[in-house]
């Protein structure tokens, strides 16, 4: 309870006498503008705590004070209602009648402030402010304005009307058709397990028929390897018996020395250590010894001599021609030499006769390259004539058809996996979509797969409902998602007011993008406008019919409330 000791007896005697007559004039002033006896600055719905004939008790119970104390300009109560129609309460609240326009309530403060707040003018009634009452100039331009609201209203709720039909259809076909893809399903997943079946089935011929074919080509290759080795030892036996002049069934260097092939430095001389290292260091060498250690290194000095070996590219191949040009034209000095120095020259020719002869290269092998190049055609056209027939080159008829039969028989369960795969896809988005929450009519359903552009000076904003929102320079570049579909995020009794979009880009030493999309009354579906109030939070508004029936939150104003 407030004390109401606040001056002395004789200042307060004639303080009483004024407030006696001064809130009677405003008990006058205000009965006379509303026919209804309340102090100045109170509303009809309040009138009744405040009876002259009694004390008058603060709202919050806080103290009770003799009727005079009222709008006698000394706040007395903690929550200002004992001064509603002057500004001494700091918490107090100023209520304009407004007759003609909408009541409105403000705060006591603005009570003769030299600011026109009432378009009545009662809040200005003790101040040098010249207020003209407007109310009814002001009134008739709000009906009008609420008279085209409604009509705006009463068009988009009827366009509100046919989008949750459209929506609750969407809703019934997505249903059917998740029923029918979910028995698809079951079907789909039968022919599967058929299917494969028939694939490990087809599998296990195929894998049979192969395991014996690739037993009878390890066969045929382990046959082939067995041949080359027993030709390879039947050219190093021949050949060893060439060298072996004295046939004393043994190498020696001299034996060696006298061949010009085995001259692997071309200095016109074979040396003891050419020699040597052919015969593996020893100063001779048995047919044993030989098959193992010697013939290997000496074969390639004898196909290097024929010319046999071919370079790995043809600039490779061009050097060594040269070098072998060389080589030859060096040999041939060292040829010509020898003739005039060897008394053995004849035998000299017939021996690297022999070592031709016996180095005949086969006709394949005369010109690698164009042996090569007859096998590269040969794969070309095989490529061109197609897996299948290569195939057929490769496998006998009986292995062919168990392949071609397993290779149909995968390719048959591939498609049904994909079509299961398929289904499940589609069964998925289909649960997803009935998941989300269209509005509680299905009145936004017909928005989701909808986008709509909004241009400023400096972006084309995107907003596609219940999927994203993003941005794109005007001067092109990508886009930048500015938040993914999260919910509505409207107030308990308006949730469907208001889109949350999150989790977008993130921003430049700040947060990921998001927007919050207010939805506003009207009859087409477009986006009215776009801000960014903090750095990468962005508000938009976007106008749709599907919000017609709800109460535009703009027109909720509770200093209304307080008059009706
Ligand atoms: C881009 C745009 C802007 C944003 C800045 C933040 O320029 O996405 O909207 O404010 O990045 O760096």
């Amino acid at each position: 309870m407030l004390v109401i000791g606040r001056i002395g007896s004789f200042e307060r005697m004639f303080y009483n006498a004024h407030l006696v007559f001064s809130s009677l004039v405003v008990l006058l002033q205000v009965s006379h503008a509303s026919e209804i006896l309340r102090p100045r600055g109170v509303s009809i719905s309040k009138a009744s705590f405040y009876v002259p004939e009694r004390d008058f008790t603060c709202m919050d119970g806080s103290a009770t004070v003799p009727f005079i104390y009222v709008n006698d300009d000394y706040c007395d109560c903690e929550d200002g209602s004992d001064e509603p129609g002057t500004p001494a309460c700091p918490n107090g609240t100023f209520h304009c009648t407004n007759a003609g326009h909408k009541p409105l309530n403000i705060p006591s403060s603005r009570v003769n402030d030299g600011i026109c707040d009432c378009c009545d003018t009662s809040d200005e009634y003790a101040s040098q402010a010249s207020c003209v009452n407007n109310c009814n100039e002001l009134g008739r331009a709000a009906r009008a304005e609420a008279q085209k609201l409604a009509e705006l209203t009463k068009q988009g709720s009827e366009l509100r009307i046919q989008l949750s039909k459209k929506g609750k259809q969407i809703r019934q076909e997505k249903q059917e058709k998740l029923n029918q893809l979910e028995k698809d399903l079951g079907e789909a997943e039968r022919l599967k397990k058929e299917k494969e079946g028939l694939k490990i089935a087809a599998e296990d011929l195929e894998g049979s028929a192969l395991k014996q074919y690739q037993q009878e080509e390890e066969e045929r290759k382990q046959a082939q390897n067995e041949e080359e080795k027993r030709e390879n030892e039947q050219e190093a036996f021949e050949y060893f018996h060439k060298l072996d002049s004295n046939q004393d069934g043994k190498l020696q260097l001299s034996e060696l020395q006298v061949r010009q092939t085995f001259d692997s430095n071309r200095d016109g001389e074979v040396s003891d250590d050419e020699a040597k290292f052919l015969l593996n260091q020893q100063e001779e060498m048995s047919w044993e010894d030989f098959v193992i250690s010697g013939w290997p290194r000496m074969k390639p000095l004898l196909m290097l001599d024929k010319g046999l070996f071919q370079g790995p590219d043809s600039t490779h191949t061009a050097k060594q021609e040269g070098d072998n040009n060389q080589e030859k034209e060096h040999i041939s000095e060292g040829k010509e030499e020898e003739l005039d120095h060897s008394e053995d020259d004849e035998d000299e020719e017939e021996e690297e006769e022999e070592d031709d002869k016996l180095y005949e290269p086969h006709p394949e092998e005369e010109d690698p390259s164009a042996y090569e190049e007859d096998e590269e055609e040969g794969e070309t056209a095989n490529e061109a004539k197609g897996e299948v027939e290569e195939a057929a080159s490769k496998y006998d008829e009986e292995t062919q058809r168990l392949i071609n039969e397993a290779n149909q028989a995968r390719s048959e369960f591939e498609e049904a996996d994909r079509n299961v795969r398929d289904i499940q896809r589609e069964i998925q988005q289909i649960k997803d979509t009935l998941l989300k929450d269209y509005g509680s009519e299905e009145e936004f359903a017909p928005l989701d797969g909808e986008c709509f552009e909004f241009t400023d000076n400096e972006y084309i904003y995107k907003l596609c409902p219940f999927d994203q929102a993003t941005q794109r320079s005007k001067s092109g570049g990508a886009d930048t998602r500015l938040g993914s579909w999260s919910g509505w995020i409207g107030a308990d009794d308006d949730k469907y007011r208001t889109m949350l979009f999150d989790g977008g880009q993130s921003c430049w030493n700040g947060p990921q993008r998001s927007t919050k999309v207010k939805l506003l009354c009207g009859t087409e579906h477009a986006l009215k406008s776009v801000s960014e109030p903090n750095r990468c939070e962005y508000f938009f508004e976007f106008v749709t019919p599907a919000v017609c029936l709800q109460l535009d939150s703009g027109d909720k104003q509770d200093n209304i409330k307080d008059e009706l």
